[in-house]
């Protein structure tokens, strides 16, 4: 069949390596099938598609809590190689996983100096030695922070450490094991003071109506919380700014109380006050 066209930025060439992690997700080709029938006309990306093939490794004993580790190494090491083909090339790299532990060889292989965004309700930090579970899709932030150190594991032999915690930001962490806890104070303690600089207007309209700039389609007020809770968390939040609060600007009393009671409320978030339902540990 004709290659997938896929819905995309404009302007951007896109590529799809398409791993199929070992018994994980569809069987190969079916990846391409499933893309083919829900893509949208995109004529505008000139969508190269790839696919990779993965050897399950037999007798692929766990290195301590690390389970399939070598299996899981070397498919991460041909995905590494992939994405490092499909960025020299000038093109955007799209993976379609396969679970998180794909992280490890994507970001491995993309330009080693770019800010991650990991957004997940999960901190995947876990290292072989922490994890309960043994899954690997909860350990490739791990894998990849060089102020983690993690070493000796079969099938990784390859890998060099190519993140520092000041280049990784969370959005959506809401499950967090009590040794990644630690992890993640011991890790990103030593990170920079953060300036927050936060205008009103980044929220939904309906929450701020008095501002100077409405855009539709914003964040809700719960987001907006929980972002505000999450840099206070980090305990390295040194300064806060909250603008575009122009009570003039309310149509009414009531949206001048909503668009007030708002900023309070991200405010009062930022600088520590828990919301309903919060336990005393800090994740
Ligand atoms: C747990 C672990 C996890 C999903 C990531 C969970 C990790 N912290 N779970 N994504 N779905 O196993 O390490
Ligand atoms: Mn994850
Ligand atoms: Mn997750
Ligand atoms: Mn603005």
């Amino acid at each position: 069949p004709a290659p997938p066209m896929l819905a995309g930025a404009p302007l951007q060439r896109s590529t799809l390596p398409l791993p199929v992690p070992p018994g994980v997700g569809p069987a190969p080709g079916e990846h391409e099938r499933l893309l083919f029938r829900h893509s949208m006309p995109a004529p505008w990306c000139d969508v190269k598609d790839r696919e990779l093939k993965f050897d399950i490794i037999p007798n692929d004993h766990p290195y301590h809590n690390a389970k399939n580790p070598r299996t899981v190494g070397r498919a991460n090491e041909k995905l590494a190689s992939a994405v490092e083909e499909v960025k020299k090339d000038g093109r955007t790299c799209l993976v379609v996983g396969g679970d998180h532990s794909l992280a490890i060889g994507s970001i491995s292989g993309h330009a080693k100096t770019e800010p991650v965004i990991w957004f997940d309700a999960h901190a995947d930090i876990n290292t072989p030695l922490t994890s309960l579970s043994g899954n690997m899709h909860g350990q490739p932030v791990a894998f990849l922070l060089k102020e983690l150190k993690v070493s000796g594991v079969p099938g990784f032999e390859w890998l060099k450490p190519c993140l520092s915690a000041e280049d990784i930001v969370y959005i959506g962490l809401r499950d967090v094991d009590d040794a990644e806890h630690s992890l993640m104070e011991d890790t990103f303690k030593a990170s920079k003071p953060i300036h927050l600089s936060f205008d009103v207007d980044g929220l939904d309209p309906p929450l701020t109506p008095a501002t100077g700039t409405p855009v539709p389609g914003g964040v809700t007020l719960r987001e907006g919380i929980y972002v505000a809770e999450q840099l206070y968390k980090t305990g390295l939040l040194s300064a806060v700014d909250t603008v575009e609060i122009n009570p003039r600007l309310g149509k009414t009393q009531e949206e001048v109380d909503s668009t007030v009671n708002t900023a309070v409320s991200i405010i009062l978030s930022g600088f520590g006050k828990a919301r309903e339902g919060s336990h005393s540990c800090s994740y």
